[in-house]
């Protein structure tokens, strides 16, 4: 969202008078997230100068808390993008912030002003706003050191209110306007969802219903399948088995509203992708409200590089890609830039270290890992913060024909806009090509 909609001065002016006394006159006061391990600066769309009528505006970065506050430097740093720099939150602050751009007036000239005794102020006015939609920012803090690596610093806690139902410490405690669930009438996949994170569903899907897929798969080439991430745009058999409604049914009463299919993967061969939680790959506001699937198509073998999950590991904090790419070599950095397909691969460039410090935390944790060795037919859903990966195979190259589908809540991917219902439930549509 463009930060300049956001003006304090188009709302009612008693909200922002309340804590005004000692603070400058606030032009901006929005609340933001920074996924990264130490923060000094962030990018903002909207161009803040051309407000105010060229009068000078500072800006204000606190923590959530008020135990951290620095002043910032406004500068455009391209066309319509305002870089905020100020001077580094240390290590471990928490994910939330509040960002207050100010009459620089009212604000000591330079970045060495004190702004400390404004934090009361700044408080009550955050207060009296209430709650509001994070404002989307980059973030930008400086290269790190890998040597300390662990994963509480590539990881953070998103905030339970913003979690689903399932996913709520307490079940009788709902986040605010959500419906309250009954622990008492969970279904068995409900149950098993909450505890492990995953909802597995022997025998669940018929040959009737895989066979055709089956025939159309066997005429690709590549054991890896299709190369585009949206199959199902194309392939009518696929769309069947990934919109299938008894699936789609258990899918929206795990996440707690219905789900959007926007990915597969149609590899006969394990991925060979390392621990990850597929909600690092998102948007943030995704906030678990996600599911993916694992269908097999064939009996799995144990040396085929099954697909491999830590239970209860939903309920760990969550990896995020800004804290993760806070510790790339320029090395990786130009290796990650440079692909094939034109995306930036960071992901799997960083599992080199991603991986180790997972398999660190598993130690530490002292927890298991299982494999899910399925029969044709049988469904693993797991969560998008479960912890899993499609372990190396033993035996390399020998198949393990499976399906794979990743699906979102509707209302948690404003950013896929464009939709098709069909079966039992909804497809974001792209218009790329089958390849
Ligand atoms: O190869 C596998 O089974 C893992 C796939 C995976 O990580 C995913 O689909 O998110
Ligand atoms: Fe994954």
């Amino acid at each position: 969202m463009q930060i300049l909609s956001r003006l304090l001065s188009r709302r009612s002016p008693a909200t922002v008078e309340a804590a005004a006394p000692v603070l400058p006159d606030v032009v901006i006061a929005e609340p933001f997230h920074a996924f990264i391990h130490r923060l000094n600066a962030i990018t903002v769309p909207g161009d803040l100068r051309a407000i105010r009528g060229g009068r000078p505006l500072r800006a204000i970065v606190m923590d959530e808390t008020g135990a951290q506050v620095r002043v910032g430097e406004i500068a455009q740093s391209a066309p319509g993008i305002d870089r905020i720099a100020f001077p580094e939150f240390p290590d471990g602050t928490g994910p939330a912030f509040w960002l207050f751009v100010v009459e620089a007036s009212g604000v000591e000239a330079s970045g060495d002003a004190d702004p400390a005794p404004l934090v009361p102020a700044l408080r009550a006015l955050a207060a009296g706003l209430g709650p509001r939609p994070l404002l989307a920012v980059g973030c930008e803090g400086p290269r790190l050191d890998r040597a300390q690596l662990s994963f509480a610093m590539i990881s953070d806690e998103p905030p339970a209110a913003t979690l689903p139902p399932l996913d709520q410490p307490a079940l009788d405690q709902p986040a605010l306007d959500q419906p309250v669930v009954d622990g008492d009438t969970l279904t068995p996949e409900q149950r098993q969802w909450r505890e492990e994170g995953v909802a597995i569903l022997k025998g669940f899907l018929s040959d009737d219903l895989l066979d055709p897929y089956i025939a159309r798969r066997e005429q690709v080439a590549r054991p890896g399948g299709w190369r585009s991430p949206t199959p199902y745009m194309h392939v009518e058999e696929l769309r069947r088995i990934c919109l299938h409604p008894p699936l789609m049914r258990v899918l929206n009463s795990l996440v707690g509203e219905e789900m959007l299919l926007h990915l597969n993967l149609t590899g006969w061969v394990s991925t060979e992708r390392d621990w990850h939680q597929d909600e690092y790959l998102s948007p943030p506001f995704v906030n678990s409200w996600y599911a993916a699937v694992w269908i097999a198509l064939d009996r799995i073998h144990p040396d085929a590089g099954p697909f491999e999950y830590i239970p209860g590991s939903h309920r760990w904090p969550l990896l995020r890609g800004a804290r993760v790419r806070q510790f790339m070599t320029d090395e990786e950095r130009r290796r990650a830039a440079v692909t094939d397909s034109g995306y930036d691969a960071w992901p799997s460039v960083t599992q080199s270290y991603v991986a180790p410090i997972v398999e660190a935390e598993i130690a530490r944790r002292g927890v298991e890992k299982r494999a899910f060795l399925a029969e044709k037919g049988d469904v693993l859903v797991w969560h998008g913060r479960l912890m899993h990966r499609g372990s190396p195979a033993r035996q390399p190259g020998l198949e393990r024909r499976s399906l794979i589908a990743h699906y979102t809540g509707v209302n948690h991917r404003p950013d896929m806009p464009d939709r098709r219902f069909e079966g039992g439930g909804h497809y974001a549509v792209f218009h790329t090509p089958l390849l």
